[in-house]
């Protein structure tokens, strides 16, 4: 109680300040014309204000990434997975500032933030790490006598990494940090809603010692900012994290231009399901569902959306379900009792109204919570459960606190799992039983990145469970994994001839 109170004041204090944010182009920040940031939980409260970027300033920062990249990149591994640390220590320090960002910016509740934050310090000290095994010496491949081989990673050039508002800190530091540890310098485009926390993110790597050059912020839409860096001829690759229409559109602008091929690493969407049979405990089942389906107001990618459940419990559990439900507490999120905050903003509650008021027609209501006076000032959007006849009714990922659930039969489950796979999408699946060779059964039928087991099915822990989906939901490789950095580097082989007839080059040592 102790550290949370001291942390409640750390918080408190930091949110009495007024954080700017715009280009931040060769360390410096931009100034312009500003915007208001607002607080999604209160639309009266100012939380900041952002300078969006030009067209000159897309040019200016891609110039200037272009040219710092030789020396970045030729730098040793180990130095610049010390500027990560680096900026994990101060992410720590600056906690509390950070915290109420994440509250006030992203709507996020006091728990959401310090997860946040946490993710955040743990992909800046995964990837410091995994860059000392695997970029700070070449790996020796075997040959035949008289031969040797090296195989060497290296950045690839000016990588552009388009974060979203949902994980504005973690998501954006995992891409970023993960960039440019490989050798690559960046240009970080953030979520229009979120541009505070992603200003403070890239002084806190400036401050870390991240060349100015080598790391740039453009704050801005897609047409603005993100359509022109995707088409630049300089840029050599993109990580992305958002919707799947986005990532088709940057697939297609990458397919049209001129230029060098250059990789697309992208993390979508889902349409994640639980599967739950007449085995599982209840009172469990119940529990991860809130979770899966509620937490962050249900705006993760990971989030639970659809939950079969076996006919013979179904009834059962929609009204065990619902009495939980009706539990929870909707409102500030900046208050520690409060379970489930604001939804992002204005156009994301239009389309979960939308989406419930067809729910209300087609299904049949489980439960949905109500709003209290609380609520008023923001965009807050009551969780709601429907049971739906089949998955065809859902088109779309729909990104918020709404649960559809589906009664089956036992001796269908194929039928099921032919659903699932069926929607193309491959993100999360969470599957409750009690019996061994069901789970197997279900777990090697369907097509998914991470499969959860007998608890909740979201809040991968990096460098523990590495995390991204197939199909719809993304290209992989999977952050917070072993092998996310290499898909962020060039990889040469150097092969000498070491007899005599190859002369002195058995001296060479490339490092
Ligand atoms: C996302 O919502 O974009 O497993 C990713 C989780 C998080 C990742 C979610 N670590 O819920």
């Amino acid at each position: 109680p102790e550290a949370m109170l001291a942390l409640a004041g750390e918080i408190e204090a930091a949110a009495a300040g007024r954080p700017q944010a715009g280009p931040i182009i060769g360390g410096q920040l931009r100034s312009g014309e500003a915007m208001e940031v607002k607080n999604p939980a209160d639309t009266h409260e100012t939380v900041g204000s952002v300078v969006l970027s030009t067209a000159a300033d897309v040019e200016d920062a891609v110039g200037r990434a272009a040219r710092a990249f030789a020396d970045w990149s030729g730098m040793r591994a180990e130095a610049r997975a010390a500027c990560l640390d680096r900026a994990a220590d101060l992410m720590e320090q600056r906690r509390g500032e950070i915290i109420a960002l994440c509250i006030r910016e992203a709507g996020k509740t006091i728990g959401d933030a310090v997860a946040e934050l946490r993710e955040a310090v743990d992909f800046c000290r995964y990837y410091a790490a995994r860059a000392r095994t695997d970029f700070a010496a070449p790996q020796a491949l075997p040959g035949p006598t008289g031969e040797r081989n090296q195989l060497y990673l290296h950045g690839r050039g000016v990588f552009v990494c388009i974060s979203p508002w949902n994980f504005p800190l973690a998501i954006f530091m995992g891409q970023v940090s993960a960039a440019l540890v490989a050798g690559n310098c960046v240009i970080a485009k953030p979520a229009e809603q979120t541009p505070l926390i992603a200003s403070l993110a890239v002084r806190l790597l400036h401050q870390a010692g991240v060349p100015g050059d080598v790391l740039h912020l453009l704050p801005g839409d897609g047409p603005g900012v993100g359509a022109p860096l995707t088409r630049d001829p300089r840029i050599a690759g993109i990580a992305f994290t958002g919707s799947t229409e986005t990532a088709r559109l940057i697939n297609r602008t990458l397919a049209a231009k001129d230029g060098p091929i250059v990789p697309l690493i992208a993390e979508t969407g889902g349409q994640n399901a639980m599967i739950v049979d007449s085995t599982a405990l209840p009172e469990q089942v119940v529990r991860d569902v809130l979770i899966s389906s509620f937490q962050s107001a249900g705006q993760r990618c990971s989030a639970l959306r659809v939950l079969f459940v076996q006919q013979d419990i179904g009834v059962k559990l929609e009204k065990m379900l619902a009495g939980a439900m009706a539990e929870l507490k909707i409102g500030n999120p900046a208050w520690l009792q409060t379970d489930i905050g604001p939804v992002i903003d204005a156009e994301a509650k239009a389309m979960l109204e939308t989406h419930a008021q067809r729910m209300e027609r087609e299904g049949k209501l489980v439960y949905r919570n109500k709003l209290g006076a609380e609520c008023a000032g923001g965009h807050f959007f009551a969780p709601a459960a429907y049971r739906i006849d089949n998955l065809n009714r859902l088109q779309r990922e729909v990104f918020g606190p709404v649960l559809h659930v589906i009664h089956y039969a036992a001796d269908r489950l194929d039928e099921v799992l032919a659903a699932v796979n069926g929607t193309g999408y491959g993100l999360t699946l969470g599957i409750h039983s009690r019996i061994d060779g069901k789970i197997a059964y279900i777990a090697e039928r369907l097509r998914v990145g991470n499969a959860y087991v007998n608890r909740n099915m979201i809040g991968a822990v990096v460098g523990v469970q590495p995390f991204g989906g197939e199909g719809l939901s993304g290209t992989g490789p999977k952050a917070g994994g072993p092998r996310y950095l290499h898909r962020f580097a060039t990889e040469r082989t150097l092969t000498i001839d070491t007899t005599a007839a190859g002369g002195n080059a058995s001296l060479l040592s490339l490092t």
